[in-house]
């Protein structure tokens, strides 16, 4: 090949990259977990491990979820888990991050508002503590209920994911979709637009909640958090994928 083609296949890579990049992705698949049902940590991708307090983490196989390896995380109440990536930003117009990933619970769960929470952080430290602002949603998972969208600002509560410090933007909207025990799929989307940014969730390709913060101080995230409230349970989550445009 003549370097003239290589130059021309150069520009192509480079034009196909600004669609979207992938930020992070984690399938599990060559992860391993250590500690306890109580206290642990998964490596793959990602170090998964409890934010507020120490959680639980396994890997399991879960058929009704996907093939291969999947993490099931045990929370203690007012947990999260999380994982860190290199720090993406909402730097101009039209910046996009997205988010998805797919969920499953493994018993039938109870109604409790705000019952699955998930989102996107800036985390300023690691350790058996951590802390920072971002993004987070939340749903009643038994009934559907409330699907709400917070700007949670770094306090000295350290509540990532809850806590009496979460700004509103979508304060438990409409009805969204209950969960039982089947596999689900959640994606969501933070864009940078003139007025501010765009925050939108969506359960099983259905649109959840959207808003806008417009008054938005959290342009540059490092972590995917999730956690259940003050629900004592387990989920299964599989297939992270988090991706920027450009
Ligand atoms: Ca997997
Ligand atoms: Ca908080």
């Amino acid at each position: 090949m003549k370097p003239s083609l290589f130059g021309v296949t150069a520009l192509f890579t480079c034009s196909a990259a600004l669609q979207a990049n992938t930020v992070f992705q984690d399938d599990f698949s060559k992860a391993n977990a250590t500690g306890s049902e109580k206290a642990g940590t998964v490596e793959s991708s990602g170090n998964w491990q409890g934010g507020r307090s120490a959680v639980g983490v396994d890997l399991v196989a879960d058929p009704a979820l996907g093939a291969g390896q999947s993490m099931q995380i045990h929370f203690p109440p007012n947990a999260s888990v999380y994982t860190t990536f290199e720090p993406v930003s909402l730097e101009n117009v039209g910046d996009k991050i997205e988010v998805k990933f797919r969920c499953r619970f493994p018993t039938e769960q109870g109604p409790a508002i705000s019952g699955l929470r998930f989102g996107l952080y800036n985390v300023e430290d690691e350790g058996k503590t951590i802390n920072g602002s971002g993004y987070m949603m939340t749903i009643d998972p038994a009934t559907g209920k409330g699907p709400s969208i917070s700007f949670d600002p770094n306090t000295s509560e350290k509540t990532m994911l809850g806590g009496s410090d979460p700004v509103p933007i979508v304060a438990f909207g409409g009805t969204a979709k209950p969960f039982g025990t089947e596999a689900h799929i959640i994606t969501f989307t933070l864009e940078k637009a003139a007025d501010g940014v765009h925050i939108a969730w969506s359960l099983d390709n259905v649109p959840s909640a959207q808003g806008v913060d417009a008054n938005s101080s959290a342009t540059t995230f490092n972590a995917f958090v999730l956690g259940l409230g003050g629900r004592t349970d387990s989920i299964n989550i599989d297939d992270v994928v988090i991706t920027k445009t450009p």
